[in-house]
């Protein structure tokens, strides 16, 4: 037997590399907790910010299937992503730490950028995830110049994901990048979560096209539209195809959230109803696409599915606490990492 991989997508097997006609048990649970971590994180950050706890909840509710069938298409070690202000789920699926995403949402000294950067924004050089950006379509320049350098290196084995909404497509920069990479043919995956709104501005005052994915036909890119509520529908869209990466432009419809973020107001009726079909519908249609792609094979029964939501639930609580009592920065710290020296203006 070869010694296991560092990395694995869904259809290779870890055990001895094999590429195989569908996925194992363990990578559908794989994709399935990583959806309830998402939903649990995404859950506690709300928690904390009304709790006066953390300055900024970013939400991606409905978006866990887009965004863990994208990560589960990620090859760890290979390739890199260049993500957007709620892909936390992403990150995740890509192996960056739980315990870093708190510390970022705490801003504790202990933080990767020492409490400074706005939450959530993570970067991680060794595991290929470059800054999460916040200012819309500011990535897709910069995915497409990795992806340019890869294909200038010869790294023939490598991809860059470039992930944005559907207001993004509205950006100067969103167009320039994609057809620089469709005129130059580079190695990028660019996806879409279409939630159909733009904070307050709906897809339609954005777009008089119904279905975002036919703009790639026009840089002369494949585009396709998949359900953003099945992750095995998504993953097999983004995933590498098996003569090499190639430019596509995918757009997944993962339906409107209700939480934007905390910075913008709720958009639907109460919570608590809205929340319960959120999830039920969210989890339900992941159950079913697992079993399908299962076969007849039982990977998890219910009994199973709410035990593993449990353990994640005890995860994020522990993280929560224990980052928590992590210190704060100092305040003799702000002019660290800014002056080369200890430089400081007041003194
Ligand atoms: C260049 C720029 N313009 C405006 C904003 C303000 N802004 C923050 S989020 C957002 C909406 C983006 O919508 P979309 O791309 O669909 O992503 P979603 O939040 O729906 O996932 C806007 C306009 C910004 N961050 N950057
Ligand atoms: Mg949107």
């Amino acid at each position: 037997m070869q010694a296991p991989r560092a990395y694995y997508t869904l259809h290779d097997d870890p055990e001895d590399g094999r590429t195989q006609a569908r996925p194992l048990d363990e990578q559908l649970i794989a994709l399935f907790r990583n959806m309830l971590l998402q939903r649990a994180v995404d859950t506690r950050g709300f928690q904390l910010n009304r709790q006066g706890k953390i300055a900024i909840a970013m939400g991606s509710e409905g978006h866990e299937a887009v965004q863990a069938g994208t990560g589960a298409a990620f090859v760890r070690g290979k390739d890199v992503l260049f993500p957007y202000y709620r892909n936390t789920g992403i990150v995740l699926a890509c192996g960056f730490p739980l315990v870093d995403v708190f510390r970022s949402q705490f801003a504790r000294a202990t933080d990767r950028t020492k409490g400074r950067q706005i939450i959530n924004h993570v970067t991680d050089r060794a595991r290929g995830i470059a800054s999460i950006s916040s200012i819309i379509a500011s990535q897709v320049t910069h995915a497409v110049g990795a992806a340019y350098a890869m294909q200038l290196r010869g790294e023939s084995d490598r991809a860059v994901f470039c992930t944005f909404g559907d207001g993004a497509t509205s950006e100067g920069e969103w167009h320039e990048g994609l057809n620089f990479a469709a005129v130059h043919g580079v190695p990028v995956v660019f996806v879409c979560e279409n939630n159909r709104w733009a904070i307050s501005t709906p897809q339609s005052k954005q777009m008089l096209i119904e279905d975002v994915a036919i703009r790639a036909g026009s840089y002369g890119m494949p585009g396709v539209s998949v359900d953003g509520f099945d992750p095995l529908a998504v993953y097999e869209a983004v995933r590498r195809p098996a003569n090499g990466p190639s430019p596509a432009a995918a757009r997944r419809s993962s339906r409107r959230s209700a939480t934007a973020s905390s910075l913008t107001r709720r958009t639907t009726t109460t919570a608590p109803t809205v929340a319960a079909t959120r999830w039920t519908s969210t989890a339900a249609t992941t159950r079913s696409a697992v079993r399908a792609a299962a076969g007849r094979r039982r990977v998890l029964s219910a009994a199973e599915a709410a035990a593993l939501r449990a353990e994640v639930t005890a995860q994020v609580n522990a993280c929560t606490d224990a980052v928590e009592a992590e210190p704060l920065p100092e305040r003799t710290d702000l002019y660290g990492n800014v002056y080369e020296g200890p430089d400081s203006p007041w003194t």
